[in-house]
């Protein structure tokens, strides 16, 4: 019997650097709740299928120059293409599992240094979108990722823009936004150690949903 059925399902986002592992974590999880009974929707940011998200993915890999205002909103707007896709799954008591969402926009636009472009204006355009029940947060060192195969050819992948966009995550923390409730999971270790604390971690949020104490909220 689906665990879902009659309530809602619950919103987990899993944020990260790139090569954290992100995508192999989310599918883990995503087959652990499958077989625990829970009925599960995958969804990944950018989600590249879309015209918006052909846009970024042509810009990400160099084909096209963008003013860094414009590729922000592009990445804002490519949420927001799915903000009433994820509410009503969720109502349909779904558990949506989502690799990166508006903490990726904030903090990748932030790195860029430009002056006009601080951390408070990357927000705002996601200001409205529907709220994750639990952000996990994969941390891993510049160097750890260096490690693991080197960052590919996209942009931002460079050791010092993972720096500064590591720095800007982990910054969240001590703000006094709801991304100050990220939960951080160190991902240096390995993907069966990083996999059971992601699971804890998401546990306590599954509780919380299945007993009604959480409603779907606003960023
Ligand atoms: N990225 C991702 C952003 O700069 N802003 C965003 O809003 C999102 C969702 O896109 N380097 C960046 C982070 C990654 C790149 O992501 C592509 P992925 O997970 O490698 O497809």
């Amino acid at each position: 019997e689906p665990k879902t059925i009659g309530q809602r399902g619950a919103f987990i986002v899993i944020e990260g650097l790139d090569r954290a592992g992100k995508t192999t974590q989310a599918r883990r999880l995503c087959d652990k709740l499958y077989s625990e009974g829970h009925n599960i929707k995958t969804l990944r940011f950018p989600d590249r299928t879309s015209p918006i998200g052909k846009m970024i993915d042509s810009y990400l890999q160099s084909q096209t120059e963008m003013d860094d205002h414009v590729i922000h909103l592009l990445f804002s707007a490519n949420r927001w293409e799915k903000a009433k896709w994820i509410e009503e799954t969720l109502q349909r008591g779904y558990t949506i599992i989502c690799d990166r969402y508006y903490y990726s926009g904030m903090v990748y636009s932030a790195a860029k240094h430009n002056p006009s472009l601080s951390l408070d204006w990357a927000r705002a355009p996601d200001i409205g979108l529907p709220r994750p029940d639990v952000v996990v947060f994969l941390d891993l060192e510049p160097e750890e990722a260096e490690k693991r195969g080197g960052y590919g050819d996209e942009k931002y992948e460079k050791k010092e823009m993972q720096q500064r966009v590591r720095e800007l995550f982990l910054g969240l923390l001590k703000t006094d936004g709801h991304e100050a409730d990220m939960k951080v999971v160190n991902a240096g270790e390995s993907v069966d150690a990083v996999g059971g604390r992601i699971v804890e971690k998401v546990e306590e949020t599954l509780k919380k949903v299945a007993e009604g104490k959480s409603g779907v909220g606003k960023v």
